[in-house]
C-alpha cells in the first residue's frame, strides 16, 4: 500500500470564496468584500465604496453560511477525513482591532467544527486566507504596519483557545509567498490602495511596491512564528503549518542561462518556506534584494530569535501547474506567455492558461521534502473548468477526474520516493468563486453549485461524476483510481 494508513484525504475551501453571509451575525467588512467580480479578460476591481451597481462575489458566494450542514454531509458522503476551510477574521473581530471577539462569529465556527467532528472529519483551518479586515487596511495600512502582528495574534489566541479541543491542524497564512509576488498587495496584504484593478502575476512592480511587499511579508513571518509558539503553548498537540503557492519552474532550454534563471525563480517556492521551516532568511536574500533595486527589510530587535523559535510543524502548498522560464527575450515572445512564464511545448493548458503537469507535482514534492525534511501536505490542486449540466442535473466531468487521477498517481510516486506526505485536499471540493477572476464559471468542485457569473441560480448542490469517483478513491485509500 502506497498511501499511509492515516492519509488525510479531503477537500479545500476559503471563507471569502464560499461562505457568503458577508454582513450577518455581526460580521464586519473584509477587504475582499470590496472586490468586484471579473472574468478571464476583465480584471477584478477593488472599490473603497461598496456600491449596489457592482457585483461583489464574496457577499453571497455559495452561501455555506446557511448551508454548512448540507455541505458537510456531502463531504462526509465522499468519505472526507479532513476539510480545509478558513476563518473570516471579520466574523470574529469585525474591525480587527477590538479586544473582545464577536460571540456570534465564534458560535458559527464552533457549529461548523462540531458538524465536521460528527462525521469524524478533521478541520484544517487556515487562519488567514486572502482576507484582512477592511478597517485594518484603512486605519493602519494593513500588513505594512507592525500593528497588524498584535491584532493577528489576538485573533489567533482567541481561536486557539476557543477551538483547542476541536481543531488540531492549522495554517497561519494562505499562500504567503503571493504577497511577495504581487497578487497579494490588496488580497493578502491589505496594503492600502485607491480603487484599482487587482495586480496580475506578470505585472512589473515598482521598487516601492517591492519594498512594501517584502516589509509586509516580514510582518507576516513574525506574526506566523509568534502564532506557532503561542499555539503550541495553548495545546502542545496542535500541528501548525505554513502554506505556500507552489509551482514547478523549468528551464526552457538546456542553455545554462535558462538553467540558472530557473533555479533562481524556483525561490518563489523556497523563500517563505526557508524562513518558516528553517527559521531564518535564506543565504541568497541579501543579493536578491540588492538586485531588486536595493530593497531593505526593517527588523526589530528580537525578530531574528522569534523566527527561529516559531518554525512550523509541517509544510503545505498549493499545486496547479508548472511553467518554463528563459533568459532569451525572443524565445519568450515566440513561445507565448502563460501564467508566470513561457509556454511548455510538452504540456497542455486549462481554459484559463494554467499548464497541466502532474509529474511536476512529484518533482516539487521531492525538491521540497529534500530541502525541509518535515511532513508535507498538498492542500490545493485541481482543474478549473467549465461544466455542462445535462438533463437530470448530471455533470460528466471526466476531464476533472483525469486531472486529479494523474496528480494522485504522482503523489504516490513521491511517497514511493520516500516523501512523507500527510494528506491531500483538492481545491474547491464544492464549486466556489474563483479568486483570480471572481467567476463562478471556473469550477473545481466534486459538487456542482447552481449559480452563474451574474449571481443567478437556485444554489442547489448536485453531485458530479467526480463526486462518485473521489468517494471510491478515498474508500480504497488511493488504490482504485479508475
Ligand atoms: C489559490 C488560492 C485559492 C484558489 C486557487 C484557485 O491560489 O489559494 O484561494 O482560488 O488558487 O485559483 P482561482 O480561483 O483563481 O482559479
Amino acid at each position: 500500500m502506497s498511501f499511509p494508513k492515516n492519509f488525510l484525504w479531503g477537500g479545500a475551501t476559503a471563507a471569502n470564496q464560499f461562505e457568503g453571509g458577508w454582513n450577518e451575525g455581526g460580521k464586519g467588512e473584509s477587504v475582499c468584500d470590496h472586490i468586484t467580480a471579473g472574468t478571464v479578460s476583465t480584471p477584478r476591481y477593488f472599490t473603497n465604496v461598496i456600491s449596489s451597481e457592482n457585483n461583489y462575489p464574496s457577499h453571497e458566494a455559495i452561501d455555506f453560511y446557511h448551508r454548512y450542514k448540507e455541505d458537510i454531509a456531502l463531504f462526509a458522503e465522499m468519505g472526507f477525513k479532513v476539510f480545509r476551510l478558513s476563518l473570516n477574521w471579520t466574523r470574529i473581530f469585525p474591525k480587527g482591532d477590538e479586544d473582545k471577539p464577536n460571540q456570534k462569529g465564534l458560535d458559527f465556527y464552533r457549529a461548523v467544527f462540531e458538524e465536521c467532528k460528527k462525521y469524524g472529519m478533521e478541520p484544517l483551518v487556515t487562519i488567514s486566507h486572502y482576507e484582512i479586515p477592511y478597517h485594518l487596511m484603512k486605519q493602519y495600512g494593513g500588513w505594512l504596519s507592525r500593528d497588524c502582528i498584535d491584532f493577528y495574534l489576538n485573533f489567533c489566541e482567541t481561536v486557539f483557545k476557543e477551538y483547542k479541543d476541536l481543531v488540531t491542524y492549522w495554517l497561519t497564512f494562505n499562500e504567503i509567498n503571493c504577497m511577495v509576488m504581487g497578487v497579494g498587495d490588496i488580497l493578502s496584504g491589505g496594503i492600502p490602495s485607491e480603487d484599482s484593478p487587482l495586480q496580475d502575476f506578470n505585472s512589473v512592480a515598482t521598487k516601492e511596491q517591492k519594498q512594501n511587499r517584502f516589509q509586509a511579508t516580514h510582518h507576516q513571518f513574525v506574526a506566523s512564528a509568534k502564532a506557532v509558539v503561542l499555539g503550541h503553548e495553548i495545546n502542545p498537540e496542535f500541528k501548525i503549518g505554513c502554506m505556500v503557492a507552489g509551482g514547478a519552474i523549468y528551464p526552457y532550454t538546456c542553455n545554462p542561462e535558462d538553467v540558472v534563471l530557473a533555479q533562481q525563480e524556483m525561490r518563489m517556492n523556497y523563500f517563505c518556506g526557508d524562513v518558516q521551516v528553517r527559521g531564518e532568511y535564506p543565504y541568497y536574500t541579501k543579493r536578491m534584494l540588492e538586485e531588486m533595486g536595493g530593497i531593505s527589510i526593517d527588523m526589530e530587535d528580537g525578530d531574528v530569535e522569534v523566527l527561529k523559535q516559531g518554525t512550523v510543524d509541517f509544510y503545505s502548498f498549493s499545486y496547479y501547474m508548472s511553467t518554463c522560464t528563459t533568459a532569451d527575450e525572443e524565445a519568450k515572445k515566440a513561445s507565448g506567455n502563460v501564467i508566470m512564464g513561457v509556454k511548455n511545448p510538452y504540456l497542455k493548458a486549462s481554459d484559463w492558461g494554467w499548464q497541466i503537469d502532474p509529474k511536476g507535482l512529484r518533482y516539487l514534492l521531492n525538491e521540497l521534502y529534500g530541502r525541509y525534511q518535515i511532513p508535507m501536505m498538498v492542500v490545493e490542486n485541481g482543474l478549473g473548468a467549465v461544466d455542462v449540466v445535462e438533463a437530470g442535473n448530471v455533470i460528466h466531468d471526466s476531464y476533472r477526474i483525469d486531472y486529479l487521477r494523474e496528480h494522485i498517481k504522482q503523489m504516490e510516486e513521491a511517497i514511493k520516493d520516500g516523501v512523507d506526505l500527510m494528506g491531500f485536499t483538492p481545491w474547491g471540493c464544492i464549486d466556489l468563486v474563483s479568486i483570480s477572476t471572481g467567476e463562478m464559471k471556473k469550477r473545481y468542485g466534486f459538487i456542482y453549485v447552481d449559480k452563474d457569473n451574474e449571481g443567478n441560480g437556485s444554489l442547489d448542490r448536485w453531485r458530479k461524476d467526480s463526486f462518485y469517483w473521489y468517494k471510491k478513491v478515498i474508500a480504497s485509500n488511493g488504490k482504485d483510481l479508475d
